[in-house]
């Protein structure tokens, strides 16, 4: 379902970028799950280059039940650019879940002029996939965008819509991070550092996919899935305590 888009996304990120293999923890690359009647494989890949210290992207595909698409893209600590993120998930392919946005590190106004204003032409372009929801799991004032795509939708508008759409975000970003003015104050990227790591413990808090990774390949994996791997500078004593 999603797989065009994360060849899309390779794609772009060899023709734009100098991409080196960034190691993932050994046995987080890859599991399969043999539970119950359905197969389901995860994939990850892991990229970094002088303008992004991460990139990060996975599939699940577990045939017709399931289809995700998810990738995170972290900035060199010298840019104070939104962090990319794609959360894109088909069930059933009945109920079908699309994410995008320039996550914000920040929320001031300067801040929103730079970098999330420029989104808003493309956004009006695709009323249909801005539905402004309800989130359940996280809080939308934070590392979320006015302008994010997020909507239900169907498998026709996922590739009549959403593809064009996900083409266009994606161009802006690579053009924003070309413009972008790179920091050189010890202080200012510090901030950036502490920023990202922010955002690193607030999704790994927060992540939905813990029970569906848990589902499928155990509670243990998906733990170190997402401590380790994901979310990687995210600390995870509170958050274990709090799920035991
Ligand atoms: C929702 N994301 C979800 C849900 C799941 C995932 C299972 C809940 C779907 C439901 O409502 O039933 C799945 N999240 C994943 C997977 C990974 C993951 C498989 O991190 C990793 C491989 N989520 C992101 C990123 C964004 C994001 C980068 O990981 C930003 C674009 C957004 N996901 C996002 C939002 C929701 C969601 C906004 C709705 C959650 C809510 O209602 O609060």
């Amino acid at each position: 379902m999603f797989a065009p888009f994360k060849e899309y996304l390779e794609e772009e990120l060899f023709k734009h970028f100098d991409l080196r293999s960034r190691s993932i923890p050994v046995g987080l690359e890859s599991n399969v799950s043999e539970r119950g009647k359905n197969r389901a494989t995860i994939q990850s890949w892991c990229y970094q280059c002088p303008q992004f210290r991460k990139i990060r992207y996975s599939y699940i595909d577990a045939g017709e039940t399931a289809q995700v698409f998810n990738s995170v893209i972290y900035p060199a600590h010298h840019y104070d650019i939104p962090l990319l993120g794609v959360d894109f998930l088909s069930f059933g392919k009945k109920k079908i879940l699309v994410v995008m946005d320039f996550q914000p590190l920040f929320r001031d106004r300067t801040y929103t002029d730079k970098y999330i204003e420029p989104m808003r032409k493309i956004r009006d372009k695709y009323n249909e996939l801005a539905q402004n929801l309800e989130m359940k799991f996280y809080d939308a004032n934070q590392y979320f965008s006015k302008y994010l795509l997020f909507a239900k939708t169907d498998s026709e508008t996922v590739v009549n819509r959403l593809f064009p759409a996900y083409q266009e975000y994606l161009s802006l970003y690579w053009q924003m991070l070309a413009d972008a003015e790179p920091l050189t104050e010890p202080e200012a990227i510090q901030r950036i550092v502490t920023a990202q790591k922010e955002y690193d413990q607030y999704s790994a808090e927060r992540d939905p996919a813990h029970g569906l990774f848990s589902s499928y390949f155990g509670a243990e994996w998906s733990e170190k899935f997402l401590y380790e791997f994901l979310f990687e500078d995210a600390s995870p004593l509170a958050v274990s305590s709090a799920r035991k």
